[in-house]
């Protein structure tokens, strides 16, 4: 018989490409790569990836052409808008955040326009590449603007007179600044997702999905999670650990030494932050040590 393999697409060449290769690489999956390929292979994991231009990831696994896929929540929204559905939970699996590929979909302005509220628009013309959620958004505001659907450059439309604002993803908001614009309005805070197709699997086959998710939640959740160890007086332990972020059962040692400390190590599943040590060691911790989670399996 022969092995069940499951298929992922992701962006061949883009801001997201790095990342998803990265994840896969945490994830213990070893994919060879080679220029102008549009399917490799995993040696050590029966999974096959598809290198595509990230607007037809989400009807890949829609139309059921891939298992899994990797997309900005930009490009799922808007693609679900096109296809009239009312939410991409509809059509697709959502199974988790990636944290990488952070961006807006924003309105933005040329920066001498006298911008003061979303009122300000009705009657303009705003240039995009993402005219569902765009008009989803003026029509949810009652706002009767004119879209003009373009399909790259969009920062140079106001300049060249094509329109009067445009409707595009931003990031560092660089862009927007070398070419003489504001922000007016968010339309949308967007990061990668992992997406998964709607049919029932085979049982082998469920199985191999089932291990992909289980990998790259392990490594997400690591990512996201800190190892912490410190020292407390006895009297404060149930103080200090309710500082501590998202722990539930820390590990509480005696010390060698000193009757009047306990040793607490414990698995923050949220962001420690320098504000977080600074509250433990007013309450009285010392000895505090912080690091970094490679894998979990919980
Ligand atoms: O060829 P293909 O269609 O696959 O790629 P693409 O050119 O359509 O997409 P690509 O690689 O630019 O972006 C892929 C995905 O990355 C997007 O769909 C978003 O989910 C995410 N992402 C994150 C971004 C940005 N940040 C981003 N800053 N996508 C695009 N931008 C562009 C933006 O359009 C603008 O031109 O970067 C510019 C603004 O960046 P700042 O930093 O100057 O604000
Ligand atoms: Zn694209």
């Amino acid at each position: 018989m022969t092995t069940q393999r499951i298929r992922l697409a992701l962006q061949k060449s883009g801001r997201l490409s790095e990342d998803c290769f990265d994840l896969l690489a945490r994830s213990g999956i070893k994919v060879r790569r080679h220029k102008d390929q549009l399917f490799c292979h995993s040696e050590n994991f029966p999974i096959d990836i598809l290198l595509v231009r990230d607007d037809d990831i989400p009807s890949l696994i829609i139309e059921h052409v891939c298992d899994f896929g990797i997309v900005g929540m930009n490009v799922l929204q808007e693609t679900t808008l096109s296809k009239n559905a009312h939410d991409y939970s509809d059509l697709v699996e959502p199974i988790r955040n990636l944290n990488f590929g952070y961006c807006r979909l924003s309105i933005a302005v040329p920066s001498d326009y006298e911008y003061e509220r979303i009122e300000s628009l009705s009657g303009k013309s705003i240039a995009t590449t993402y005219p569902h959620l765009l008009q989803k958004f003026l029509s949810t505001h009652d706002i009767d603007a004119k879209i003009i659907e373009l399909t790259g450059s969009i920062e140079i439309a106001p300049r060249l007179g094509i329109a009067d604002a445009i409707c595009d993803l931003v990031s560092t908001g660089g862009t927007l600044a070398a070419n003489h614009l504001k922000e007016a309005e968010t339309i949308l805070h967007s990061q990668a997702l992992l997406i998964k197709a709607r049919p029932t699997f085979t049982p082998e086959k469920q199985r191999i999905a089932n291990l992909f998710m289980r990998r790259v939640q392990g490594v997400l959740q690591a990512s996201e999670s800190k190892y912490i160890m410190l020292h407390a007086p006895k009297d404060k332990l149930q103080q200090i650990v309710a500082i501590l972020p998202g722990v539930e059962h820390p590990t509480i040692m005696t010390l060698d030494g000193d009757p009047t400390k306990v040793g607490i190590h414990a698995v923050c599943s949220e962001s420690v932050f320098w504000e977080t040590l600074e509250k433990l060691k007013d309450a009285g911790a010392s000895s505090i040590l912080v690091m970094p989670l490679e894998k979990m399996l919980m």
